[in-house]
């Protein structure tokens, strides 16, 4: 059991099921799909943006757009709701602070996990039955959890435990050990402290092994104090004890946004977030290498957009106003300058608190996800918030695609929500009409493969 991550590790399959399924590394590989290109394309806007060394935005008519997309098809969309019944209500307070998918009873189908800090239950999840979802309680205390959250097999017994760091309010980053094999997960689950000393908010964390040792650790950036904090398991992870501290980097203020990512292509993962990456240089030593310091509070994703070569970075800010830009780099991506960016809407993105590369369409080509919060505080600060699916041709083109309007988007996952292989989007807001969860059902067009043994 003090083996840490080694479970995992060891099981390439399942490793290799979280990689696909999760969000460690959410575009780690394009489908290879060729689906029938004869498509409608829903109600969605598009436009064609076009970006070959500078940055260009042309908007153009919807017919234009369709005949110059790279991609070809885009799916449409089932809007379910807890709002009108469709799922159940997640937690019962007013801020939902984060939100996982993974497969929490190991059944074949992803199931959603909500954290909550106003109220008790602090986390709960929605086990995705043949046609819905019901609702189960992991932790039926209260607890300051903050925005963020990860998850894998902390314990090393073949199932997924989840990471939430706490708010303000608190000095902790935890993990809920997932009852099985032996136990129930519709039972609550035991809460561990990995640490209980860093006084202040820990937003984001992020599992992945950046010290090249054959087990993972926990990132999570400690806003408390501007620190990113790397945590390994060196003991017992049931006890704070048993865990150690490696500060990756300092005095980067209201920093935000985890994603991993081989930037300079040397075989070992970095750390992308803060709007810097990390690279590891051996001991407890990491270098901070700035991509954009104006991308200090965003969002990140690493993936390969434009295929070959280095990966491209997509960042936004989460908790602000700011643009959505992807960035490919051009030389040494230890150097500034070699880091070229591409804004891909030409207007600023308000609290772009989901952000996610994936593809969407099955086309073998990534895609961007981004979305927009609708409130706050106690009034709407942006009733037309929107949710973008920015399609990608591999080239450095996108096709963008409004999926909503006026709704809160936080912490929104793109993955299978249903278990029929389409990429699908599951979200909740933060404050604004709370409890509630939305999800997205991708219908996928005609010609788009589901899996076979739907
Ligand atoms: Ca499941
Ligand atoms: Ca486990
Ligand atoms: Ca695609
Ligand atoms: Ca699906």
């Amino acid at each position: 059991m003090n083996d840490f991550f080694s479970t995992l590790n060891r099981i390439g399959e399942r490793w290799f099921w979280v990689l696909r399924f999760g969000f460690w590394v959410p575009s780690a590989e394009p489908k290879t799909q060729n689906p029938n290109p004869k498509t409608n394309f829903g109600n969605a806007v598009h436009t064609w943006i076009r970006c070959c060394g500078v940055s260009v935005l042309c908007a153009v008519t919807s017919t234009i757009a369709h005949a110059a997309a790279p991609a070809g098809h885009f799916p449409t969309w089932k809007h379910l709701s807890s709002a009108n019944g469709d799922l159940p209500k997640p937690n019962g307070g007013k801020n939902q602070t984060s939100l996982l998918v993974l497969d929490v009873d190991r059944d074949g189908l992803n199931d959603i996990v909500v954290a909550e800090r106003s109220a008790a239950p602090a986390v709960v999840w929605l086990r995705r039955d043949r046609s819905g979802w019901t609702r189960h309680v992991i932790d039926d205390g209260k607890a300051p959890i903050a925005a963020g959250g990860t998850f894998g097999d902390v314990d090393g017994d073949g199932d997924l435990d989840v990471v939430f760091g706490s708010s303000g309010a608190g000095s902790n980053v935890w993990w809920w050990e997932n009852p099985l094999p032996r136990g129930d997960p519709k039972t609550p689950w035991a809460r561990h402290v990995i640490t209980n000393t860093q006084k202040g908010q820990h937003h984001d964390q992020l599992a992945g092994d950046f010290l090249g040792t054959g087990r993972n650790q926990v990132v999570s950036w400690f806003q408390g104090a501007g620190e990113l904090s790397l945590f390994t398991a060196s003991g017992n992870p049931r006890e704070a004890t048993g865990w150690s501290l490696i500060t990756v980097a300092t005095g980067l203020k209201r920093a935000e946004g985890l994603a991993a990512g081989d930037i300079d292509g040397d075989g070992q993962r970095d750390i992308v977030g803060g709007g810097r990456w990390f690279k590891y240089l051996g001991g407890s030593k990491f270098a901070t290498h700035l991509i954009d310091d104006a991308q200090t509070p965003g969002r990140a994703e690493v993936g390969d957009l434009v295929k070959g070569g280095r990966p491209e970075v997509v960042m936004v800010i989460g908790d602000g106003i700011g643009r959505l830009k992807w960035y490919e780099c051009a030389g040494d991506p230890m150097q500034t300058d070699a880091w070229r960016a591409h804004d891909l809407l030409g207007i600023d993105v308000r609290q772009g608190h989901s952000l996610q590369i994936a593809d969407i369409n099955a086309d073998g080509h990534p895609d961007i996800f981004c979305a927009e919060m609708t409130q706050l505080a106690n009034a709407p600060a942006n009733p037309q918030s929107k949710a973008w699916i920015f399609y990608g041709d591999s080239q450095g083109n996108f096709t963008k695609t409004e999926i909503a309007t006026g709704i809160d988007f936080h912490e929104t996952k793109v993955v299978d929500a249903d278990g029929d292989g389409r990429l699908d989007i599951v979200s909740k807001p933060f404050v604004w009409e709370t409890p509630r969860i939305d999800v997205w059902l991708n219908q996928g067009p005609t010609g788009m493969p589901k899996k076979s043994n739907e």
